[in-house]
């Protein structure tokens, strides 16, 4: 096949790129997170977005090697930003987690190694999970998070709201965070059954000391919903697209010039 083939290429020919959307602290208004976001600058067809291309990298199992160089590169990038005092100490880096990754057995071990190599604090990786990943309360399940618990790396639950929504794995495993997924997000200005639903999920998140990120953030109007119900931190193109790691440099000294 034309386009596993060329992901082939892409793993080889250094085609895939890692970009950086900031996410806002809403009591400070600093930056206190960032979200890794995968880029495949195609040679001919230009950037092509990952919502094509990773379930294909989860079909044929590629996800596994490319998922290691996420870890890897997010690591290096983290270690090099440290040297430099890019960031602040408290500031983390979330990484989106597939189902096949999530499963596949060495993924503690690679972290492990990752975090030991570069001298990461682990608790500054946050782990993006599905809701649909521990839907299944099997064996399986809890050993891998028991792993990930060990290593102290932060977890989060993306595209909160979506999926399978379950209290019971709530209740079982220790989270950091919900991301609240766009879809509720969009039309917070306007609808009072999503203001609703928003607020609920902070109140459930906050009563379990966990700490919620609205995602998609668009709009002022949209801004201003979240800041009333208590959101804790906001990401969306109101505040920045993802963003090409020097991009992402002047973004920040600016705001702690600004601030
Ligand atoms: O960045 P963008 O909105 O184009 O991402 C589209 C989809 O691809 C989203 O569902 C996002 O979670 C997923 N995605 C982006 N980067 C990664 C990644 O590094 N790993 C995995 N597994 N999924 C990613
Ligand atoms: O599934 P996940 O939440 O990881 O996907 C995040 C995706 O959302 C990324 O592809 C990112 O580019 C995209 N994104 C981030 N902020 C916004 C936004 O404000 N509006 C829109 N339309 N997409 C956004
Ligand atoms: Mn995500
Ligand atoms: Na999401």
């Amino acid at each position: 096949m034309v386009l596993e083939q060329s992901l082939h290429h892409a793993l080889t020919g250094q085609q895939l790129r890692l970009v950086y959307q900031p996410q806002i602290d809403l009591r400070t208004g600093q930056i206190i997170g960032l979200e890794a976001l995968l880029r495949w600058q195609h040679p001919t067809a230009g950037l092509v977005s990952p919502a094509t291309f990773v379930p294909l990298l989860e079909e044929t199992g590629l996800i596994v090697p490319v998922g290691n160089w996420i870890i890897k590169t997010v690591c290096a990038q983290r270690q090099d930003w440290n040297r430099r005092h890019v960031l602040p100490e408290d500031c983390k880096i979330a990484i989106n987690i597939s189902p096949r990754q999530f499963v596949d057995e060495n993924l503690a071990r690679m972290l492990r190694q990752h975090l030991h190599q570069h001298q990461i604090n682990p608790a500054s990786i946050e782990l993006e999970l599905t809701e649909n990943m521990l839907m299944q309360e099997n064996e399986q399940t809890l050993h891998i998070l028991h792993q990930l618990h060990q290593l102290a790396v932060s977890l989060s639950i993306d595209d909160f709201g979506t999926g399978y929504s379950s209290f019971s794995y709530i209740k079982r495993f220790n989270l950091d965070a919900l991301k609240i997924d766009k879809s509720f997000v969009d039309q917070l200005a306007e609808s009072e059954r999503d203001v609703a639903i928003v607020a609920s999920i902070i109140d459930l998140a906050h009563n379990l000391r966990m700490k919620t990120i609205a995602e998609g953030v668009e709009t002022k109007a949209q801004l201003d919903v979240l800041t009333c119900l208590g959101c804790d931190i906001i990401q969306g193109f109101y505040y920045s697209p993802p963003c090409q790691v020097a991009e992402l440099e002047s973004l920040i000294s600016n705001s702690m010039t600004a601030g």
